[in-house]
């Protein structure tokens, strides 16, 4: 077996694990990753030579690349992810528990000589600035140059990586395999994958993470879903911070007033957008900045006074369907340059698009699938073909998003003032209100759901619970987890403010009452103000909301009929929903804190 050269590192933990998981694996030779420009565009030289990538049209996108999956490997596998808690009970009702034991003995059938003929790469990676006190470092180990590349992007890695753990530093192990050895001679697929023996396993009690089979996103990118939420959300409960799957944005007001807000969206309702929004020219001098789109670590400052944040990723994974001028211009620019394009559609001139990217699709493709495509084109079913896989992506480096926040890596992190938990509602759920305590909003948190589009999984229309966002990614039992937001809220001073809003009510006529997009910095100016005591509300059993007069409106014709309709509450519905969240309650048994189950009570009470 060879090696790429003689890692500068003395950290005598990690090279015994590296041995342990090359004997194991079986690889034919061994990479540790520096991180460099040159590592990166040598593998991509290497991928695009013998098909697995594509270099796109360098004057109009350059430094960017384009890949296509097998089209059985194009998102997470809910199913096949596991939290392997020594108890069953430890993992709660909402996790795949499977026994560690039993899985560690599968899991080292699965990865035994799974590498054979493909290189091993050693990807050291730190989430969050390296050197900040809320950054924590893992080390994936990974036989897909595809992920050493979009690593590279999401995240800070190697050499500088290896210098912060020194001899003896903490890391979080994790393990990744495709799961498709190779003959010796044997030709590759461009996109090896074994999607009948998919595993994503977190053993959250020895804090490692083993991925076999898949080669997509979350599955395969270990530092994001699986390291900054499934097992930061464990080592956050252990240690007294949260893991939270959360946007981070600034407000500066025209006084240059800054104003931290984190917000938590289930899929499919916007998060990137809003993490990037464009407030209406109208609202004279008020700017949005984006620290991240996707996950928040937060830690209260030395005197517990407030909570700081930081987001843990170096780029933005963002789905590409429904990015455009009109609904993200900041995402567009922040992918201009130096972005790998997942399973979206190529142009005949080396560029890319996707459904939504513009109002007419170009005259003639070549689609996810690597097929030839024309506009209108439909399947044996009659169904529209889709130039772009729903779930096609842009690993797009934050520091190329023109509104990144001038703190986005602030080792300190950023103070956060409001915590914003929203979902996709047609109905019933008014468009902002302000929690009456930390407890109520972590009861509104912890309620939080959202109705499915055809995008997600699970039927259109139907309400799927998806507690502050959190469902896919709370690596122990919700019901701790609520527990753990109850306790930060006693432990620090001035906790954020918490809001719950709402941008997709609709008319009995199904159309959309809100705006949206730029006009929600209406909203947020609200929210802004009620953190610092300058704006209005009223006092209503489901918490505090503005009226009408409350809004700055500038820049946007909205009636009060409008108005009212966007934020009217019916008590009967209310009430009657409040209490079918008991079955919801139920599935966590004795581990719901009482403190939730009274925010519940008090709320029939007053409805
Ligand atoms: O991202 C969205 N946001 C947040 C933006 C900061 N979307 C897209 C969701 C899919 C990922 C929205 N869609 C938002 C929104 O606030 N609101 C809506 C619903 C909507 C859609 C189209 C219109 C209005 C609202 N069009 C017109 O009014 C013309
Ligand atoms: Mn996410």
């Amino acid at each position: 077996m060879t090696t790429n050269a003689i890692p500068k590192t003395n950290h005598a933990k990690l090279k015994s694990w590296v041995d342990e998981v090359a004997s194991l694996c079986k690889p034919a030779r061994i990479h540790w990753c520096d991180g460099s420009q040159a590592e990166a565009d040598a593998l991509l030289d290497e991928m695009i030579a013998n098909g697995t990538g594509i270099k796109l049209n360098q004057e109009k996108r350059p430094g960017c690349y384009l890949f296509r999956s097998d089209t059985r490997d194009v998102a997470r596998v809910e199913k096949s992810t596991f939290i392997c808690s020594a108890k069953k009970e430890d993992a709660g009702p909402t996790n795949n528990w499977a026994d560690p034991v039993e899985m560690r003995a599968k899991l080292k059938k699965l990865f035994d000589g799974a590498m054979a003929g493909r290189t091993l790469y050693v990807i050291p990676f730190s989430m969050g600035p390296v050197g900040s006190p809320l950054a924590q470092y893992g080390v994936e180990i990974s036989d897909s140059p595809y992920v050493v590349v979009n690593m590279r992007i999401m995240a800070r890695i190697g050499q500088p990586v290896l210098d912060a753990l020194g001899e003896d530093g903490f890391f979080v192990p994790a393990l990744h395999s495709v799961g498709a050895p190779l003959a010796p001679g044997a030709k590759d697929v461009a996109w090896p994958c074994n999607p009948e023996s998919t595993h994503i396993v977190h053993f959250p009690e020895d804090r490692s993470i083993w991925s076999f089979g898949s080669g997509y996103g979350g599955n395969a990118l270990l530092g994001k879903k699986c390291l900054a939420l499934r097992i930061a959300s464990v080592l956050a409960r252990d240690e007294g911070w949260l893991a939270e799957h959360m946007l981070i944005l600034g407000v500066e007001s025209p006084n240059g007033e800054k104003t931290y807000v984190s917000a938590a969206f289930p899929s499919a309702c916007g998060k990137t957008n809003f993490a990037m929004l464009i407030p209406p020219k109208e609202l004279n001098g008020w700017k949005v900045t984006t620290i991240g789109d996707d996950i928040a670590w937060l830690k209260a400052d030395p005197d517990a006074r407030q909570l700081r944040a930081i987001n843990p990723e170096a780029g933005f994974f963002g789905v590409a369907p429904g990015t455009s001028a009109k609904t993200n211009p900041n995402a567009l620019a922040s992918c201009s340059r130096d972005t790998i394009f997942t399973n979206v559609a190529l142009t005949d001139d080396g560029d890319v698009w996707w459904e939504g990217l513009t109002d007419a699709p170009p005259a003639h493709l070549i689609d996810w699938k690597g097929n030839e495509w024309q506009p209108g084109q439909l399947d044996k079913d009659g169904k529209p073909v889709l130039a772009a896989h729903p779930n096609s992506r842009f690993t797009a480096p934050a520091r190329n998003c023109p509104c990144i926040d001038k703190d986005w890596e602030n080792p300190a992190g950023v103070p956060i003032s409001a915590f914003v938990y929203g979902g996709r509602r047609m109905s019933e759920i008014p468009l902002v209100f302000q929690s009456i305590s930390w407890n109520h909003g972590v009861y509104l948190g912890a309620t939080l759901s959202s109705e499915q589009t055809a995008a997600a999984e699970g039927k259109v229309g139907s309400l799927r619970r998806d507690p502050m966002a959190m469902l896919p990614f709370c690596g122990y039992h919700m019901g701790d987890y609520f527990g753990h937001h109850i306790k930060i809220g006693k432990k620090i001073s001035n906790p954020p403010k918490i809001f719950h809003v709402n941008w997709f009510r609709k008319s009995a006529e199904g159309k959309f009452l809100w705006p949206g997009f730029g006009d929600n910095a209406r909203i947020l100016k609200w929210i802004v103000e009620r953190v610092k005591g300058i704006a209005a509300a009223k006092e209503t059993p489901i918490g505090f909301v503005p009226s009408k007069e409350d809004i700055t409106w500038d820049g946007l014709n909205f009636s009060q009929e409008q108005w009212d309709a966007v934020t009217a509450i019916n008590r009967d519905t209310l009430r009657k929903q409040t209490e079918e969240q008991a079955d919801f309650f139920a599935t966590f048994g004795d581990r719901l804190p009482q403190e939730i189950a009274d925010e519940r009570t008090r709320l029939i009470n007053t409805l």
